[in-house]
Formats: C-alpha cells, sequence, structure tokens
C-alpha cells in the first residue's frame, strides 16, 4: 500500500464498485462473473467489509510487505519472520532447537560447537529452548536493523541472530540464573541487552550446600533464593556478548517478570515487575503456600527501578564480586549506591512498557483492571527528595506510591502488554476479555479531559497474550498495525487434529476504530512477544558470502575450497581430510574412501556466487544434514563407526540435475 489516503478512497471506490456489482451482476451466471472483482466477490460470499480487508492487506505477486514481524517461536525454539499486512511466513530462523531445513544442529561443527558453548554450566548439551521476548537492536531508541536478541525463557539463555545474513551467532548461557523472562530489552543505543531471572535461583551467587532438601526450601527460601538482573554489554560491531563488560545486580528472590528499558527522560534506568513478593514456596502438602494462591496474597507487589548507568559506574569502581563470570552488585550495594528501588505496584502485575517520550512506565496486571501509568519525573523527584514509604525485608528502599503515579487508567479485564502508536495513543492487550483496548497518554500527548482515556475497545480472538505495534517499543512508533498474537484458535480455522494453532490477528490502526483484517494460524510454535520493524531495514541484506565464508566469523575459513585445485582428499595417520567443492550439479570429490575407526573431516565450500543457489550435504545414517548458502564453508567431523557404502546427496532442489547431486563414502 502506498499512502492511507489512497488506499481509503481505493477502498471506497471498491466498497461502491461492489454494491454497483451486486446490482449489476444479478441473475449473470457464475462463468460470466470470472474477470468481474465486485461478481467474484459476491460468488464468494464476501461483503463489502471483506473487500476492504482484502484490498487493504494484499500484496500483489513480486511485491513487497511494509513491514516485517520478528516473532518468538515459544518452545519451537525458533524465530518466525512474518510480513505485515500480508501476514504471509517469510522465514524460521532457529536459535535455541535444531532444525533440519537450515542444516541447524546436524553435524555443522561451527553451529555444534556453538549450541554446545551455550550451554555452558547447563548440565547438559541443550538442543531446545522457548524463546520468549525478541528485542531488536536500536541507535537513538529506534530499530536499526542490525541485530536481533531473543532469551530462552526455559534455561536463562540469550541468542544473539546477525541481520547481515539473518543467523545466529552466538549463544550465551547467563551465569547465576536458571531461567529467563525480563527483557529482552535493548537500551537506547544497544549499550546493553538486558535480561533477568524468572524464577529465582537457591544458593545464586553462592556455593551450593550439597543436598537442599524440602525443608531447607520451604524455611530458607527467603534467604538462600537469589533473582538476577542481567546487563550485557554488546559488541557494537559484532553484536555479541562482552560477559567480562557485562554485570549483574543481585535481587531479592520475587518472580521478576517483564521489563523494559527506559529511554528520553528515563535514559540510564530500567524497570522489572515482579511478582510472588509473598515468597510463596509451594508445597502445600508440606506445611507451605501452593504458589497460586500464595502469590496473590498482597496488595501490592514491587515495580524494580534500576539506573544501569549507575550500576556502570559501580563495577568499573571495582564494587562488585565476579561470580562464575560475571561481575555481580550484591543487594547491599545497590542500595547503597543508590541504584536499585522499588515501587509498589497493584496486584500481580505483568507487562510493563515505557511509553516513546520516556516518561511513562505503563504496569497492567491480570488482577487489576487498571493499568497504573508511573511518571519518571516523578520517580526522579521522589528518588532525590527521598520520597520512601520504608524499605522491602532485603533493605531497599520503598518509593512513595502515591508520589510516582502519573494516571490509572480502567482497561477492562486483565490488562497484560503495551504497545504504543504515533499519535500518543496506547494499545493493551487484554487477556481475559479478549480485547485491544486504546487508551490516551497524559501530557504532553493529552491535556485535560483527553488524557488518561479509553477511547476504543476491539474482540479478538480468544486469550491476546502479548500485542505488536510497528517500532511499537521505540521512540518513534509507526502506528498503522497492530497485531494480536493470540493463545487459543479454537472455532477459528479448521478441525486438524488436537494440537491447535495459535492465532494472530492483524488490526488496521488508521481509522477512527480499529479494524481487524486478518486472522493468521500461526502453526509452528507457541509465539509469545513479537516485533515489528520497516521492511526498509534489510534492504541490504547479505545475498551472497564471499566464497569460503564461515558465517560464524564472516571470515574466509581455513581449509575452504577457493579454486578447483583446492579439492583432495589427504590422510594423516588415521585421519581424513577432504575438501570438498559444492557447485551445480557436483560434489567433487564425489567418491571418499576411509576405513571404519577414521575420524573423517570434510571440510565444504558452496563455491557459487548466484543468490540463492543454497545446497544441501546430507551424510545418512550419520545424523549428517548441512545447508550451504552460496558463498558458505563448513566443516564436518566425525568419526565412521559403520562399514559400508553411505551416499552423501543434496537436500535442496537446486538445478535439473540436482538428483544427480550426489557421492559415495565408501567405509572399508
Ligand atoms: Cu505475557 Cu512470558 Cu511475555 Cu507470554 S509473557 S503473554
Ligand atoms: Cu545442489 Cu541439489
Amino acid at each position: 500500500m502506498k499512502t492511507n489516503k489512497s488506499g481509503i478512497s481505493r477502498v471506497i471506490t471498491l466498497s461502491a464498485l461492489f454494491i454497483l456489482g451486486l446490482i449489476t451482476s444479478c441473475g449473470k451466471s457464475e462463468e460470466a462473473a470470472s474477470g468481474d472483482p465486485m461478481a467474484i466477490a459476491k460468488a464468494r460470499g464476501l461483503s463489502p467489509a471483506d473487500v476492504e480487508r482484502a484490498v487493504k492487506t494484499f500484496v500483489p505477486p513480486g511485491k513487497f510487505d511494509d513491514y516485517v514481524i520478528f516473532a518468538s517461536g515459544g518452545h519451537s525454539g525458533q524465530m518466525h519472520l512474518i510480513g505485515v499486512p500480508s501476514m504471509r511466513i517469510l522465514k524460521t530462523i532457529p536459535v535455541f532447537s535444531n532444525e533440519s531445513w537450515s542444516g541447524y544442529g546436524y553435524g555443522n561443527q561451527g553451529i555444534e560447537e556453538m549450541l554446545n558453548k551455550g550451554s555452558e554450566g547447563r548440565g547438559t548439551n541443550l538442543r531446545w529452548g522457548d524463546t520468549h521476548h525478541p528485542a531488536l537492536s536500536e541507535t537513538e531508541g529506534d530499530y536499526d536493523g542490525r541485530f536481533c536478541y531473543i532469551n530462552d525463557r526455559a534455561n536463562g539463555r540469550i541468542g544473539m541472530i546477525d541481520l547481515t545474513d539473518f543467523k545466529t551467532k552466538q549463544i550465551l548461557a547467563i551465569p547465576n540464573i536458571q531461567t529467563s523472562h525480563g527483557g529482552v530489552f535493548a537500551t537506547p543505543n544497544t549499550e546493553y541487552v538486558h535480561i533477568s531471572a524468572k524464577v529465582p535461583k537457591a544458593y545464586a551467587f553462592s556455593e551450593s550446600p550439597t543436598g537442599l532438601t524440602k525443608k531447607d526450601h520451604l524455611e530458607k527460601y527467603k534467604d538462600i533464593y537469589r533473582g538476577a538482573s542481567s546487563w550485557l554489554k554488546i559488541d557494537q560491531k559484532t553484536g555479541r556478548f562482552l560477559l567480562d563488560e557485562s554485570f549483574q545486580i543481585e535481587l531479592p528472590p520475587y518472580n521478576q517478570d517483564l521489563a523494559d528499558a527506559g529511554k528520553e527522560v528515563s535514559f540510564g534506568w530500567g524497570f522489572i515487575n515482579s511478582y510472588n513478593t509473598e515468597l510463596a514456596t509451594g508445597g502445600n502438602k508440606d506445611g507451605g503456600t501452593s504458589i497460586e494462591t500464595g502469590a496473590s496474597k498482597n496488595d501490592f507487589d514491587f515495580l524494580h527501578i534500576i539506573n544501569w548507568e549507575k550500576a556502570a559506574q559501580v563495577v568499573k569502581a571495582g564494587k562488585a564480586k565476579k561470580i562464575n563470570g560475571i561481575n555481580v552488585i550484591s543487594i547491599q550495594t545497590a542500595v547503597a549506591e543508590g541504584l536499585l528501588y522499588l515501587a509498589p505496584e497493584p496486584k500481580s502485575p505483568h507487562g510493563v512498557d515505557v511509553s516513546p517520550d520516556g516518561n511513562y512506565i505503563t504496569v497492567s496486571g491480570k488482577l487489576d483492571p487498571h493499568s497504573t501509568i508511573y511518571g519518571m519525573d516523578l520517580i526522579k523527584k521522589a528518588i532525590a527528595e527521598k520520597n520512601f514509604e520504608g524499605t522491602d525485608a532485603y533493605g531497599i528502599p520503598i518509593i512513595r506510591y502515591k508520589s510516582i503515579v502519573a494516571g490509572q487508567v480502567e482497561l477492562g479485564a486483565g490488562p497484560l502488554h503495551t504497545q504504543y502508536d504515533d499519535k500518543g495513543y496506547a494499545y493493551t492487550s487484554l487477556f481475559l476479555e479478549n480485547a485491544v483496548v486504546k487508551w490516551s497518554l497524559g501530557p504532553p500527548y493529552f491535556t485535560g479531559d483527553k488524557a488518561w482515556k479509553v477511547v476504543d475497545k476491539i474482540s479478538t480472538s480468544y486469550n491476546i497474550g502479548h500485542l505488536t505495534t510497528a517500532h511499537g517499543d521505540t521512540r518513534k512508533p509507526h502506528g498503522k498495525y497492530c497485531i494480536a498474537m493470540n493463545k487459543w484458535s479454537i472455532d477459528r480455522h479448521p478441525k486438524m487434529g488436537t494440537l491447535l494453532p495459535q492465532n494472530f490477528q492483524l488490526i488496521d490502526l488508521t481509522g477512527a476504530k480499529m479494524q481487524i483484517l486478518v486472522d493468521m494460524p500461526i502453526g509452528i510454535g507457541e509465539p509469545h512477544y513479537a516485533q515489528t520493524a520497516s521492511m526498509k531495514l534489510f534492504e541490504k541484506s547479505l545475498q551472497v558470502y564471499p566464497i569460503g565464508t564461515d558465517p560464524m566469523t564472516m571470515q574466509v575459513m581455513a581449509g575452504s575450497i577457493q579454486k578447483a585445485e583446492d579439492t583432495r582428499i589427504e590422510r594423516n595417520g588415521n585421519t581424513v581430510d577432504v575438501y570438498l567443492s559444492v557447485i551445480r550439479s557436483s560434489f567433487t570429490p564425489d567418491l571418499i574412501e576411509c576405513k571404519r575407526g577414521d575420524r573423517i573431516r570434510i571440510h565444504v565450500t558452496n563455491i557459487e556466487q548466484t543468490p540463492d543457489a543454497t545446497h544441501g550435504f546430507a551424510i545418512p545414517e550419520y545424523n549428517i544434514n548441512l545447508s550451504l548458502d552460496a558463498g558458505e564453508a563448513a566443516l564436518v567431523d566425525f568419526i565412521v563407526s559403520k562399514p559400508g557404502s553411505f551416499s552423501m546427496y543434496c537436500t535442496e532442489f537446486c538445478s535439473a540435475l540436482h538428483l544427480e547431486m550426489q557421492g559415495w563414502i565408501i567405509v572399508s
């Protein structure tokens, strides 16, 4: 779509044409209707509103979408890219889980090493994750199209996707946490990427005695469990995490929930929600309280307010302690240095989302129909005046609630997450009510009785969780579209067995009333959150690697093929090195001979320089399956444990002679 105006006038014209079509096509046969859009619409039973929806979302063959959604894939461990407004899936990017289409986790040494390194301290080599909250890198508070980060909620990890080639390049198993939820967000210039623990961890920062008993868990929970807020320093060139320059802040054993970064007036600050400040431990049969009831007892939980700029200085001044490879600021130090505060927030909050101007911090909780909006100006003032209502059990000052609330809006049942547009409106998902509610922010956006008002509400399908608007959590939101990410899709899509897809709904924000344009079944994971970015950011995305490139380093790989003479087989004792080229439509060499027990290292290079000329490299029975894009090099390294002949082949249907693209590994 070009501009809204021409789009709308087109729709009006089309609707008029539709009605005209209804009149003129009366009595015509169906064959005669072909070619006449209005008659086709009528024959398909489409209403004028449907035609409007179709026109607003149709992207003609060969034309591109305006936006791309970076959606987490939940426990599929992946990330999905979806075009807007067409709602077509563009690509799946594996992060934590093996994925065979892109040859991820099946013998490509570079990928194996990254996945193994990303399991450090986790007891086993993890091959799955629960992708939750993606964060695009930012410059001056807006998406810059360089990198994308996403956390593994299950295992307390975070992955980095390089948006040069849209591939995962690093997985960091974050020390001292076991699970993660708060974040991922990037600070306004991607100085840091933040993630906090979800469930507190026993002995997170100290040596754990062996044999933690049920009794310990129930009785000493307050003392031995801890949460953490992790600020991971980013290498601006490569996007990678620099653990040495990163730091963590020790937090009480509340369940830290969602988090967001400050910007503009709140630049340098971060905000993390929490629930279960009651410290319910579970164990309802052992004298404890079930977490379900225990965690909703209090009327208030705590918003953690953290000054990361100050924290970085505290680390620099040597006041942090390295624990398991990361600098840790203790609660005591954080309090003494004035970088950690709490603010009461009504009943079991969930989402926290900072407005485009950075002043409003919107907190919403499942059990309170209101959103509470804190003002950063008020928070700064309260801190300066030490306007506290005491401390929590860990000595952290609690800012006086009344002094920092800028507004409170009754939104409906179960408000969760909030996104923003370019006109001063906020959009909040209502989990229990199954709706998106649009409301106005306070000054400078709206003043007097125009401020803090619900202006529109639209029903979504069952149980909306997150929602995403275009650039909706940046300094410069675009408005235009909102995508509701609904958990259930019963009755929305054809019956296809017991495991149902989730349901995304594209909502048009350009009119006076919100309008649902498309339902999109998403049957490839349980997506949680997404960020929607302009497609323009990715126009220069890499199409072909220089020959021999290792995507992990973006350097030419040692042992890659540069010219035909490089292809060869070398034996050194029990090690066989094969330098193999891949090009339409052959492997060279295509016959590899070795002995049972040999270690075989195949240095594979796709020597194509044509975009889209991807080849596969699969070896049956050995669980080996690589995918090599044009120019890409990779290493396969394994022991041939089984005698026989194994027909390696290319998995991509790459040319007329694709089927001929095969060879043999003969193991004597
Ligand atoms: Cu609300 Cu884990 Cu982001 Cu899901 S969280 S909805
Ligand atoms: Cu290369 Cu098929």
